[in-house]
């Protein structure tokens, strides 16, 4: 688990770092990327045992160990028990631990403006703590149940995405998504961890292609007639991208919240990210298959470029 929060936080440093590197008409990440709370991430499990082995046969020492876990357990039942977003731990009369919705009067305070959050009801929340727990406050109601994280930071005016705008979204956002995934690489030769093996097979294809657009402020006359001349590099860093939001479930389509990681951040920045979100949708049942999803990015599904497998 340690390892894996190491190989996550060196990867929104990454990013962090994108945000210096890459300037101009290119997509960036904000630094709040690292600290985001979109609640997506959160497993949809309400209750999580304490882990106490009853069956523990042990002597000496571990019975003390297995006796002191008991009698925490005993005097603070919610010691180890999980709640998901917006919801906090209570005992019931009983003792026994159950999830209930958090005041967001208890949230923590902020320290930074970075943890702001705006609401899809235009309003700013403190931190994803108060707007997550406001939510849950309004379960059942219609206010509730259109409440999400829209964006990171403070609300702010977002222009109006106009249709030539959008039309070059797509072509930026592949871009980057492959000078991520490039300079992933480039981390994982000094430090390996930050790709699988797998992966690092299909990124170093790229890499080696001395015919690749390397990462700077191109035009999107340019960053179209590199997609044209070298489309098949494009192909895996957005199935990459997919793969990497299609976690709660991996189901093979994005939900709101599974989007909203790499979303959120990129709102305040990219004036057309919402609208180039829900144009992906293109069916609109509010889930974004991988067809879709590639479709955004103009990789060709006739010709079978569409792979599940490069998922893995
Ligand atoms: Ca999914």
């Amino acid at each position: 688990m340690f390892a894996k929060l190491c190989k996550l936080n060196a990867f929104f440093t990454l990013l962090v770092k994108d945000v210096i590197t890459m300037e101009g008409n290119r997509p960036q990440v904000s630094p709040t990327l690292a600290t985001i709370e979109t609640g997506s991430q959160e497993p949809e499990v309400e209750e999580v045992s304490s882990g106490y082995d009853t069956n523990a046969n042990k002597e000496g020492e571990e019975v003390d160990e297995e006796i002191e876990k008991l009698t925490a357990v005993l005097l603070n039942p919610c010691d180890n028990f999980r709640c998901k977003r917006g919801k906090t731990c209570k005992p019931d009369t009983d003792g026994k631990p159950g999830c209930v919705c958090q005041d967001p009067l208890e949230c923590p305070g902020s320290t930074n403006t970075f943890e702001h959050v705006c609401g899809t009801d235009n309003k700013t929340y403190d931190t994803s703590c108060e707007l997550f727990a406001t939510k849950c406050n309004l379960e059942g109601t219609k206010r509730g149940y259109k409440l999400h994280l829209d964006y990171t930071g403070p609300c702010k005016l977002i222009p109006q995405c106009v249709k030539n705008e959008l039309v070059q979204f797509p072509l930026r956002m592949r871009d980057w998504l492959k000078n991520v995934l490039l300079q992933l690489y480039e981390h994982d030769s000094v430090s390996p961890g930050f790709l699988t093996p797998k992966q690092r097979f299909r990124v170093k294809k790229i890499f080696e292609n001395e015919r690749r657009l390397h990462a700077g402020n191109h035009s999107v006359e340019l960053l179209a007639q590199d997609f044209e001349k070298n489309y098949n590099m494009y192909i895996y860093p957005v199935h990459w991208q997919f793969a990497q939001l299609d976690k709660h479930p991996s189901d093979r389509t994005l939900s709101h919240s599974e989007l909203a990681p790499l979303r959120a951040p990129l709102v305040p920045m990219e004036h057309c990210t919402s609208l180039f979100f829900q144009e992906c949708d293109a069916d609109k049942d509010k889930q974004v298959t991988l067809k879709e999803w590639t479709s955004c990015f103009g990789i060709k599904d006739g010709e079978n470029d569409v792979d599940v497998n490069l998922l893995f």
